[in-house]
């Protein structure tokens, strides 16, 4: 009987291990191969998961201290990531969650957008405030026009009020840090509302009247928005003290939509000739559990409160692999990149698990908030609205 030693073992691991991560790292994608409809176009492979993150923060490479290089610390999921293009390569924060099911976030870079995803030297630092967060989660990034970056994201802890032997009802906030370099992030204070628990609170990029412009999440629990919910827009003076002032909501939850049960911003809105352009996600409950999609809408270029047009139903739901995952059924997103060409990539998370890619331009995107027929809200409107459409194609 032969033994592999443990030396041979460890080398061999070692060349296998970083064989298929080079592979994986350096996968071309692509367009999938179907006609799609017309907004965007789905890449055939995720852009970045678990996999995906560095062999030197798994493993220790130490072969006298891992003689079996064996996994030490492991990644359980690649989700959420807010975007942006800074130096010319577009980037991800991406929220990584570990196996010890505590997120962070790591800023993931590519050439091209679409594919060879390749993670920065280590994750981000986040400085704590006063009260250490138990979690964080999907950092929305914001090229503010006040010269910083923001990253806006959810800060989960414990909750003080919760019963003896209740281990898990939390408090969810918005926790804010800005950077020039995207390496050296200052932590400002939580957010200030009184709206109860806040979560997908997104910063416009510019300012309102002087002032900070924040859509929020405001909700009654952890999980259930309950009486609040809906997207809400208030105002801050001084994000070194993050009071919202004002805020009201400008996108509420309604019955028998895909946004029934909740919604939340996804990324910051894109500016157009035609208004500001919105990427959101819906909560519908089903038998099989909540179901997240993806949803569009616009608002007017001069008065940000005020929802001009909203397409019927999703923008994206989850298809195939997509509907799989650590909680399945779940597209979101909290990142999208416009180029200077107006290319939109729109980087989204399906079953809270890996992260895709679909491509589509400001000029598709405009014609779809714009040319979309709106919910009429009962199954007669939805009849009207495609016999229009026949009738309409048949005196062409
Ligand atoms: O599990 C689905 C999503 O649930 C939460 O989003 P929301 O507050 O809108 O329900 C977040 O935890 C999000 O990270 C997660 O993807």
């Amino acid at each position: 009987m032969t033994t592999i030693s443990s030396a041979t073992t460890f080398q061999n691991r070692k060349a296998a291990l970083e064989k298929e991560h080079k592979t994986l790292i350096e996968q071309k994608n692509a367009p999938q191969e179907n006609a799609g409809n017309g907004i965007y176009q789905r890449y055939q492979n995720p852009v970045v998961t678990a996999s995906h993150v560095p062999l030197n923060w798994r493993f220790d490479l130490n072969e006298k201290t891992n003689p079996f290089l064996q996994e030490r610390i492991g990644m359980n999921a690649a989700f959420n990531a807010g975007a942006m293009k800074w130096n010319g390569k577009y980037l991800l924060a991406v929220r990584v969650e570990g196996i010890d099911r505590k997120s962070f976030f790591a800023i993931a870079e590519s050439p091209n957008g679409v594919d060879n995803f390749k993670f920065w030297d280590k994750p981000c630092v986040i400085p704590q405030t006063e009260e250490p967060d138990t979690n964080v989660y999907d950092m929305r990034l914001i090229n503010h026009e006040d010269g910083w970056v923001y990253g806006i994201f959810c800060t989960e802890r414990k909750d003080p009020k919760a019963p003896k032997g209740d281990t898990s009802s939390a408090v969810a906030n918005a926790g804010i840090v800005r950077s020039k370099d995207l390496v050296n992030w200052e932590r400002l204070p939580d957010l200030i509302s009184n709206t109860g628990q806040q979560r997908n609170v997104v910063l416009h990029p510019e300012f309102i009247n002087g002032k900070y412009a924040l859509y929020t999440r405001p909700q009654d629990g952890f999980i259930d928005v309950g009486s609040g919910g809906g997207i809400g827009l208030g105002y801050v003076d001084d994000m070194t003290n993050p009071v919202v002032k004002d805020e009201k909501i400008i996108f509420g939850k309604q019955y028998h939509t895909i946004y029934e049960l909740k919604n939340g911003l996804g990324p910051a809105p894109i500016k157009t000739e035609k208004g500001w352009l919105h990427l959101a996600h819906g909560v519908r409950n089903t038998a099989a559990g909540l179901r997240y999609t993806l949803y569009m809408f616009m608002t007017d270029l001069n008065d940000i409160s005020k929802v001009t047009h909203v397409p019927a139903g999703h923008f994206m739901g989850p298809e195939g692999i997509e509907r799989v995952g650590d909680v399945s059924n779940v597209l979101f997103s909290n990142g999208w990149i416009e180029d200077e060409d107006g290319t939109v990539y729109v980087y989204y998370a399906s079953s809270d698990t890996r992260m895709h890619v679909a491509v589509s331009s400001v000029e598709k995107l405009v014609d779809y908030v714009i040319n979309t027929p709106a919910d009429t809200f009962i199954s007669a409107g939805s009849v009207e609205t495609i016999i229009n459409q026949i009738e309409k194609n048949n005196a062409i």
